[in-house]
């Protein structure tokens, strides 16, 4: 790095507050922040967040970001990569975003730090808990679908915080396209989310993320992501931080390393810290803990880079307090105080977590103990902060509340391949008490679009959990309902939309209040066909159930007392054995299980099991098997536990 042309040292004060150079005492800015750990000053910091309703294109767009900034070098395996923010085994299986993340990447001589945020409604919270990182958004939306119901889900948050937002049509390469149209949509659902006049001034580029191309008029050429680049940095304000002696960080994330202990992730608000600096901890009930910082990091490209010193408005990472959690401040000294923290909406779903007490309890997992499923449970909730956890009366049992089922679903299956066994139970909605003592249901905004031929079926579907219809709009051959469902109708509506549309029906909701109690809903049509045995499942007694309805099990199944083999084509449950063997007689007939014809059983996967299980039914999952059982396994104790419909509140 040698003095150039550019800027002196002395000059650079014109950018805002003066600033060391990291590297060489002579570098000059604009060499100097191609250096790994280069400190920025604040007006050369943009801080974003990517956010959309579901599959509007985000990750996709933040690897184009990535990649066209040049934060890969041409022969890296990650400058070829599809979603490379995606980077949780889960996210790439299922094609979606889960955890909020960070990256950054250099745009001429600015810093932008970027979080991709999930889509999916189950995980809004994430969209929350990174709000008091940034300073502007970028509003993702699809240039075919227009906006959803979790595009003004973000906006809203988005416009609390304070942050500017810049409007991305993606996707303008598809056929169905009309940017102009849902460039218009988009300015209504501002107005009606009250936006000011300023914020109704929104700029706005199109884009499309695939091909890697963005301009501000349809009619322009372009051949890459520029317009978007110059967009952020000029329409997105730096940080909101301030420049000084001390500091203040409002920590919106964490991380864990064994070798480091707990990382915190935040915007410095206010001041500059270094390696060493004193500091303390201001916990969220007041406790105030001492500490030193032992490590800092910044975020270039994917990676995490260790700095010496960071300052006001960079998003940093630091080490040397392991009980702090989101929402808390880490500053120079307890006089700074705690920054207000962004609260997050409530859980609306409860499911129960339960030891693994079955026959088969203990065969493919490691962590089957109570103790083992609390501390896991302890862990998940120190970074998945719209989880909540709680012990009840029965020491075996937990109950874990979240946003929805995939998102409790997505844990349960995280713990399955650390090797975790649990029962889980059917998740059941939080009721709120009224001012009158009364009990409310979270009751649920829902958007469907079907094709026209699937509405008859749709419609009864939905009056069948308690849906009131609002809207139709048709268009075409597709049909746009909107309606009030309460939230426990809506379990399980979604695998009824696909089935029932072939996968043509889209859904989306939102919350959109707590009301009066809707009445009984069954949780489903069919009973359960019980094990009243345990062994091995045979073909034999199997073909002789399934006359009775579904089979979910196969010949040479480990079946035990309780367990669920099939599923009943009438209302109640019965016992049933699948482990007889035939009769062997003198006149030998034709070899066991030849001839039998079993109809391929019903295998549902795991969330699809949890929205199917009733009440009294867990589902057994284990890193091998998924099983689904009653809770009580002996018949006699199940008859006597009669069946009733138990409501659960917020907090309780
Ligand atoms: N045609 C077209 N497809 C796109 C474009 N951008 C993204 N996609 C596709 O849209 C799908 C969803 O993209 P993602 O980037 O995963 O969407 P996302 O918003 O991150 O989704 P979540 O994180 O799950 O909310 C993928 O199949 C992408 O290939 C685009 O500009 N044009
Ligand atoms: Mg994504």
């Amino acid at each position: 790095m040698r003095p150039g042309n550019h800027p002196s040292r002395r000059t650079r004060g014109f950018f805002g507050q003066c600033f060391p150079v990291a590297t060489e005492t002579w570098a000059c800015y604009l060499c100097a922040v191609d250096e790994p750990g280069f400190i920025y000053d604040m007006q050369h910091i943009r801080n974003i967040a990517i956010i959309a309703h579901v599959d509007h294109g985000k990750t996709t767009l933040v690897d184009c970001l990535l990649k066209q900034s040049g934060t890969f070098r041409a022969n890296e395996a990650k400058a070829s990569e599809e979603r490379i923010m995606d980077s949780m085994d889960l996210e790439r299986e299922k094609g979606i975003t889960i955890r909020a993340k960070n990256a950054a990447f250099k745009y001429k001589n600015f810093h932008v730090n970027i979080v991709d945020t999930p889509g999916h409604a189950d995980f809004g919270g994430e969209v929350e808990r990174i709000m008091n990182m940034i300073d502007g958004v970028l509003l993702v939306v699809d240039a075919a679908e227009g906006p959803q119901a979790q595009t003004r889900f973000v906006l809203r948050k988005a416009l609390e915080a304070g942050a500017k937002p810049i409007v991305v049509i993606n996707k303008i390469d598809r056929d169905n396209a009309n940017p102009k149209k849902v460039l218009d949509q988009v300015f209504e659902l501002f107005i009606s989310l009250n936006a000011t006049d300023e914020q109704l001034d929104f700029p706005f580029v199109y884009c499309s993320a695939k091909a890697g191309f963005a301009k501000t008029e349809l009619e322009h050429i372009s051949g890459t992501m520029e317009p978007l680049f110059d967009a952020i940095v000029k329409h997105i304000p730096p940080p909101r931080a301030k420049a000084g002696e001390g500091f203040q960080i409002l920590v919106a994330n964490l991380d864990y390393s064994d070798y480091l202990g707990r990382i915190a992730f935040g915007k410095i608000v206010e001041g500059k810290v270094k390696v060493g600096d004193a500091a303390v901890c201001l916990h969220g009930h007041g406790k105030v803990t001492p500490g030193k910082i032992t490590m800092i990091y910044h975020f270039e490209g994917l990676k995490r880079i260790e700095i010496e010193e960071a300052h006001a408005g960079d998003i940093v990472g630091i080490t040397g307090f392991e009980d702090v959690f989101i929402g808390e401040t880490i500053a120079d000294k307890p006089e700074r105080g705690a920054l207000p923290y962004i609260p997050i909406d409530p859980p609306t779903i409860q499911m129960e977590f339960a030891v693994n007490d079955g026959p088969l309890a203990g065969q493919d997992g490691k962590l089957v103990t109570a103790r083992h499923i609390w501390e896991r449970l302890e862990k998940e909730i120190r970074t998945n902060v719209a989880l909540r956890i709680a012990q009840t009366s029965d020491p075996k049992v937990f109950t874990v509340s979240g946003r929805g089922e995939m998102q409790i679903a997505i844990l349960v299956e995280q713990m399955r391949r650390e090797g975790y066994e649990v029962l889980v139970s059917r998740p059941e909605v939080l009721w709120k008490k009224g001012p009158n003592g009364e009990a409310l249901e979270p009751i649920e905004k829902l958007f469907v679009e079907i094709p026209q031929e699937n509405m008859g079926a749709i419609m009864e579907n939905l009056a069948f959990r308690k849906a009131e219809i609002t809207n139709m709009n048709h268009h075409g051959n597709q049909v746009t309902v909107e309606a009030l469902i309460p939230m426990r109708g809506l379990i399980g509506f979604e695998t009824d939309l696909v089935n029932q549309t072939r996968g043509l029906g889209v859904m989306s909701h939102l919350f959109h209040e707590y009301g009066p109690d809707r009445g009984e809903i069954a949780a489903r049509k069919n009973g359960s066909l019980v094990s009243m045995d345990s062994g091995e499942a045979t073909s034999y007694a199997l073909n002789m159930i399934q006359e009775r309805g579904r089979l979910m099990v196969v010949p040479g199944d480990a079946v035990y007392v309780g367990m669920i083999v099939g599923e009943n084509a009438r209302e109640n449950d019965i016992p049933v054995n699948p482990v007889k063997e035939k009769k062997l007689t003198n006149m030998r007939s034709q070899g066991e299980g030849k001839g039998i014809q079993l109809n391929a059983p019903l295998k549902l996967s795991l969330e699809r099991a949890l929205e199917y299980i009733d009440v009294d039914e867990y589902v057994e999952a284990t890193p091998k098997n998924l099983r689904l059982r009653k809770k009580l396994l002996d018949e006699n104790q199940r008859k006597r536990a009669e069946k009733s419909r138990s409501i659960r509140f917020l907090d309780n």
